[in-house]
Formats: structure tokens, C-alpha cells, sequence
């Protein structure tokens, strides 16, 4: 083999190794509606560089996909987002973002395999937009909370007029994030890592 022309193999960054110390690993899910920010989540939270599968939108996509509200929106995923945070040494979080064009939903139901819990990342401007992954989450039996993506020109409400307009339970919590940085995502994810530890909790002492 010609060895000027052949790729140099490398392995794993070495920043992208885990401690040894790692006992735990979880695999969350994040969905969403199209465009709501899941990508954005996924990228600002990683500390590994994410895995992230976005295409060009095209016009000839503009008769297939509804982009109401995110008209300016240019990429969108259309396998996943794939990215990683360690939360301590032990525990370790997998973080799989969905596509959100309904045309790519096919690859949903293997995403969820061994999902211990979901993020639903909510648009105010289109709330309907996330009827349906939260159905689905209901179907495969995964707990979500639900996270406001904060848009400037997106409607605010109160928390209680969202959880009836979403139709969500009072145990299911919401919580308002900038999906841009990191922090905000940081604690979306804390947020769903309590709720988690507080469903085993409560099904533990049944
Ligand atoms: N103002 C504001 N813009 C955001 C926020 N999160 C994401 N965006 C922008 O919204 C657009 C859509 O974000 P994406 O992360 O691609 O959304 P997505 O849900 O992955 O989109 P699909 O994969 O196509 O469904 C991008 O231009 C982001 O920069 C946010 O919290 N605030
Ligand atoms: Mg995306």
C-alpha cells in the first residue's frame, strides 16, 4: 500500500476517555418537535465533540416538512445526536437526540431501546408540535419531564396554564432552559436524573 496516500488510524482522543472510576452508565433520550433545539442540547451539554447527523434542508424538502415558526432554520437531523456528560466520577449519561421531522420518526422506536428516561423539549410558539413524542414516550413506558426551550418571540405562560394546555400530570416536571448553554442544559438533565431517582423511590417503597 502506497503508505503516503493511506489515512493515518487513530483511536480515542484521549480527553474523550472516561475515568476508570465509571460504574454507571444511563442512556437518556431528548425529543422534540422539529426544530425545538435538540441538537443544540445535545452539543452544548457533550463533553465529548457530539455525534450529530444534520443535512442541508433543501427547497425540495419545503413541500415534505412542516417548518412553520423555524422558516430560517438551514440543517436538521436525520438519524440522531449522539453525546456524553459524566455527572460524577461513577455515573455517566448517554445522551441520544431524536430526529424531528416526522419523515425520519421510522428510526424512533430503536432509539428508545433501554432508555431510562426522556427529555421533551417544548416550543411555546408550537406546543402541538409535541403531543405526539410525548404519546410515544407514554407508549414505550419511558418517564419524561418536560424542558421550554426559551425563543425571544415565543409565548411565555404560567406553569400551570402549560401543564394543562400539554395535558401533563402534576408529577411530571417542567422546566424553563436555553438549550444554547451549557448550565441551562446541565441542569434540564439533573432535573430529569431526580425525577428518575424519585420514580424508583416511590415504586421501591410500593
Ligand atoms: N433563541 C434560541 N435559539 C435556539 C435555542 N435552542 C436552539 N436554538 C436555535 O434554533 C434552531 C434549531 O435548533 P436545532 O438544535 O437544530 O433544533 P432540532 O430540534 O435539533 O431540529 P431538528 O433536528 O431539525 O428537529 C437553531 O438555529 C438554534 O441555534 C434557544 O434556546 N434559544
Ligand atoms: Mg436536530
Amino acid at each position: 500500500m502506497d503508505s503516503a496516500s493511506s489515512e493515518t488510524v487513530t483511536g480515542p482522543r484521549s480527553e474523550d476517555a472516561l475515568p476508570s472510576s465509571t460504574n454507571v452508565a444511563v442512556k437518556l433520550v431528548v425529543v422534540g418537535g422539529f426544530g425545538v433545539g435538540k441538537t443544540t442540547l445535545v452539543r452544548s451539554v457533550s463533553e465529548i465533540r457530539p455525534l450529530t447527523t444534520e443535512e442541508t434542508m433543501t427547497q425540495a424538502g419545503a413541500t415534505v416538512d412542516d417548518n412553520t415558526g423555524v422558516e430560517r432554520k438551514t440543517a436538521t437531523t436525520v438519524a440522531m445526536d449522539f453525546g456524553r456528560i459524566s455527572l460524577n466520577e461513577e455515573m455517566v449519561l448517554y445522551l441520544f437526540g431524536t430526529p424531528g421531522q416526522e419523515r425520519f420518526w421510522f428510526l424512533w422506536n430503536g432509539l428508545f431501546d433501554g432508555a431510562l428516561g426522556a427529555v421533551v423539549l417544548v416550543d411555546t410558539r408550537r406546543l402541538e408540535a409535541s403531543f405526539d413524542v410525548m404519546g410515544r414516550l407514554e407508549e414505550a413506558s419511558v418517564p419524561f419531564i418536560v424542558a421550554v426551550n426559551a425563543f425571544p418571540d415565543a409565548p411565555s405562560y404560567a406553569q400551570d396554564d402549560l401543564r394543562d394546555a400539554l395535558d401533563l400530570p402534576p408529577s411530571v416536571p417542567i422546566v424553563a432552559c436555553d438549550a444554547r448553554h451549557r448550565d441551562s442544559s446541565r441542569d434540564v438533565l439533573m432535573t430529569l436524573m431526580h425525577h428518575l431517582r424519585s420514580l424508583a423511590t416511590t415504586s421501591e417503597a410500593m
